[in-house]
């Protein structure tokens, strides 16, 4: 049950309220919600998580080494803007990098995620890959170029991959199936109503995933602790 907070730097404040523009808010949610990780940037892990003793090695932390902005969508690249060495500095116990598969820069990305996957070795750090399919060329993300984007992370070394839902449990199966070894969980994605994304989650845990790794639907609810308890209801009993 992994808490997203990259969301700043892929979106912009638009995401925010008064509460979760500020990364304290998150941390503690994080904490008292007792997630297995916290994923944020290198900017929200050096002035937010090291130097707070509260949140340093109380949260596992997953450092996000690349992103881009939300003003580059067309065929998008998301360059590192962190090294593996540094995450490990920061307290990380993983990494995440996203690959925009299916972008015409998909080879400068898988290229960077083999180094990166290759570095987190060395530091003994997980290595995730957001794995999601992008750019002029994908005209629409069906189930079957999902189950692909899952396995590419596979063959590239991922221990994770991070997916976006397919609608349904019997694709997504087929999804984490094709990802073989390498874990997969299911992002969020928008806010929806509460009852339909507990529905989600269900059919993801069925489905054989490993979890998921969910942002607006938590910090955007008016009770994201009371959703917090739902959502450890729903994935540690499946
Ligand atoms: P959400 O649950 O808020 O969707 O977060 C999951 C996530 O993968 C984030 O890590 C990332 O910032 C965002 O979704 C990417 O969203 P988009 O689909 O707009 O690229």
């Amino acid at each position: 049950m992994i808490l997203a907070y990259d969301q700043g730097m892929e979106h912009g404040p638009i995401d925010f309220n008064e509460e979760s523009v500020d990364p304290n808010y998150i941390l503690e949610i994080a904490l008292q919600g007792r997630y297995t990780a916290v994923v944020v940037g290198k900017g929200v892990a050096a002035h937010y998580y090291q130097v707070n003793k509260r949140y340093y090695h109380k949260v596992p932390l997953i450092l996000k080494l690349n992103g881009k902005t939300r003003f580059h969508q067309e065929d998008p690249i998301s360059p590192l803007n962190c090294t593996v060495e540094e995450a490990a500095y920061l307290g990380a116990v993983a990494v995440g990098y996203t690959v925009y598969v299916g972008s015409p820069h998909e080879n400068e990305m898988t290229r960077e995620f083999g180094e990166v996957v290759r570095e987190a070795r060395k530091y003994k750090l997980a290595a995730i890959g957001w794995m999601y399919p992008r750019g002029h060329l994908i005209k629409e993300e069906t189930p079957e170029i999902t189950a692909y984007a899952a396995r590419i992370g596979m063959e590239l070394g991922a221990d994770m991959v991070k997916v976006k839902y397919t609608g349904d449990r019997s694709s997504l199966s087929w999804v984490v199936k094709s990802a073989g070894r390498t874990k997969v969980v299911v992002s969020g994605g928008v806010k929806k109503d509460k009852s339909k994304f507990l529905d989600e989650v269900q059919s993801v845990m069925h489905a054989g995933a490993a979890g998921i790794a969910v942002g607006r639907n938590v910090w955007q609810s008016e009770d994201p602790m009371g959703i917090t308890t739902e959502l450890k209801n729903v994935v540690f009993s499946s």
